[in-house]
């Protein structure tokens, strides 16, 4: 069968409580999920796999359509997440008419959130929950019989009208045994990020799911506990991407470092290898300890992204994020006397939360002092405690990331928490924190002097004008 995985365009993407212009120097990160669903089926089927990325190879509808036309594929797969739906529902429509007899599969995030509403819309034909690599190849050798497809877990279709769905999968045990994802069949060059040295990026998926239950985040679909790979998987990965001729990478882990033993493995790895590497990590102040910290930088960890969310302790447990500020600034110094640049993401906006409260995060912000800040305005997504408990207590009104799922417009926007504030008011703030925070002349001037190149130069400029340009 001719399977095709897109990447649909980013033209109607929902964007959250934030100022456009946060969103805007993101770059392009390759389409992980669908690259591990190509490489699993690369390695375990016969089936021709196809990926376009459309958002890197800036492609509007147009000539997506004409690639699809002349592709000719059986199946199409799409990844699907709440904000990007009004993208993936276009690209269906397109596909069905340019053939109305492809198939169409979606999976990712939003379909395991909301599949019921997902498989009522107009065209879909298949829902794969949760993680998809056997998933998919199982609907794929089985996609006309519908009764054999429903002794396959982890798929939502229709029957005569009826939604059938086969419940979740148990999670992938081994992560070893996933081939790696098929960086290949993208134009992998492209891929690019504000944040690295060198100009070609990857994304790296070390682990899948996170055990913390924090109140503003929800990623149910890999997963709550911690599933880990093997530190020889791991950086035999990376040597690939090495020999593909990448060597920045982002780890994008829930939370990296879980594991203490398994990390230290991973960087004597990459050192008894001698792997020209640059990577950044995401995780908690929590789970990192000097240790570790010394082991990331011989092995080349060039930036560490903590969560910090709130300055005051008050917010932080509205946030459950079972962290004080006391330990961020313990393990902020550890980090900085190994010389690893930070990055801290904080939030505002949040329940609960007076003007105090934000003026304390951005007095925080300051105190610890990361490299760099990402501060937003909470959005209360769907799944997450923070929204379903504001449905219970009436805070939030209506159940709105339902409607939208049911009947996705373009011009939704998703309400914040308005307890306190307005949007404008938070809008305000928030550029307010930034300007604190960077224009500072102390701040540019490190910032100046630790830069090591040209292209380093140019990228930080453009974020720097951005930060002075805010209104
Ligand atoms: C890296 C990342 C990004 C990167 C790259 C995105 C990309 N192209 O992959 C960047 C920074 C660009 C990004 C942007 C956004 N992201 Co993002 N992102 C992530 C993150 C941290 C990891 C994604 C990843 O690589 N996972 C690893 C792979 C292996 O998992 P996966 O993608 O889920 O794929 C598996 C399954 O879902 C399934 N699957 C996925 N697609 C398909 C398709 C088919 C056909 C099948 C069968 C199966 C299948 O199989 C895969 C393999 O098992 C996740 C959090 C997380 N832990 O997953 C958030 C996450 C996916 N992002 C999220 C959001 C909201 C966004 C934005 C909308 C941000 C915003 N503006 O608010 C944008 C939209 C981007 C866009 N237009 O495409 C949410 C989605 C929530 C939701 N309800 O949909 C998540 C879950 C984080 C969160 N809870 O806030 N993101
Ligand atoms: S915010 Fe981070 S630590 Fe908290 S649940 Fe989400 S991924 Fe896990």
């Amino acid at each position: 069968m001719k399977v095709l995985l897109i990447n649909p365009p980013r033209e109607n993407e929902i964007i959250g409580n934030n100022p456009s212009i946060i969103e805007e120097e993101r770059g392009y990160n390759p389409p992980l999920g669908l690259l591990y669903i190509a490489g699993y089926l690369v390695k375990n089927s016969n089936h021709n796999i196809t990926v376009i990325d459309s958002q890197v190879e800036k492609l509007n509808y147009n000539v997506l359509s004409s690639r699809i036309n002349s592709i000719k594929p059986d199946v199409v797969g799409l990844t699907a997440m709440t904000m990007t739906l009004i993208d993936v529902i276009k690209t269906v429509h397109i596909i069905k008419e340019t053939n109305k007899h492809i198939k169409i599969i979606l999976g990712g995030p939003h379909v395991h959130l909301f599949p019921e509403e997902t498989i009522n819309l107009e065209d879909v034909d298949y829902l794969v929950l949760g993680e998809g690599e056997e998933t998919f190849k199982e609907l794929l050798d089985n996609i006309d019989d519908k009764a054999r497809l429903i002794n396959i877990p982890g798929i939502v279709f229709k029957d005569n009208g009826k939604v059938i769905n086969t419940g979740i999968r148990p999670a992938i045990k081994n992560l070893d045994d996933i081939p790696f994802p098929a960086r290949h069949l993208v134009p992998y060059k492209k891929y690019s990020s504000l944040l690295s040295k060198r100009s070609v990026v990857t994304t790296v998926f070390t682990s899948r799911g996170c055990p913390f239950q924090c109140s503003f985040c929800d990623r149910p679909h890999l997963g709550n506990s911690f599933r880990a790979r093997s530190a020889k998987n791991v950086v035999d990965e990376l040597e690939e991407c090495v020999n593909m001729g990448i060597h920045d990478f982002l780890f994008y882990d829930d939370t990296f470092t879980i594991k203490r033993k398994r990390v230290l493995e991973i960087c004597h790895e990459i050192i008894n290898k001698r792997l020209d590497i640059a990577w950044d990590i995401r995780t908690r102040i929590d789970v990192v300890n000097e240790e570790m910290l010394k082991h990331l930088k011989k092995a080349g960890c060039q930036g560490i992204h903590y969560g910090i969310e709130a300055g005051s302790e008050k917010i932080l447990k509205v946030l459950q994020k079972g962290i004080t500020i006391e330990k961020a600034k313990q393990v902020f110094n550890l980090t900085r006397k190994y010389k690893i640049p930070i990055l801290a993401y904080f939030m505002i906006g949040n329940p609960n939360e007076t003007l105090e409260d934000i003026y304390t995060t951005f007095k925080v912000m300051k105190v610890l002092n990361p490299d760099y800040v990402h501060l937003t305005i909470l959005t209360p997504f769907p799944g997450t405690k923070i929204y379903l408990n504001g449905l219970k207590t009436g805070m939030i009104k209506r159940d709105y990331w339902r409607e939208f799922a049911k009947k996705p417009t373009p011009d939704f926007i998703p309400p914040h928490w308005d307890e306190f504030f307005t949007r404008n008011e938070l809008n305000a703030l928030l550029i307010q924190g930034y300007r604190k925070f960077y224009i500072r002349p102390l701040y540019i001037f490190r910032r100046i002097t630790r830069i090591k190149s040209m292209d380093e130069l140019t990228k930080k400029a453009k974020a720097g004008i951005k930060v002075f340009a805010m209104k």
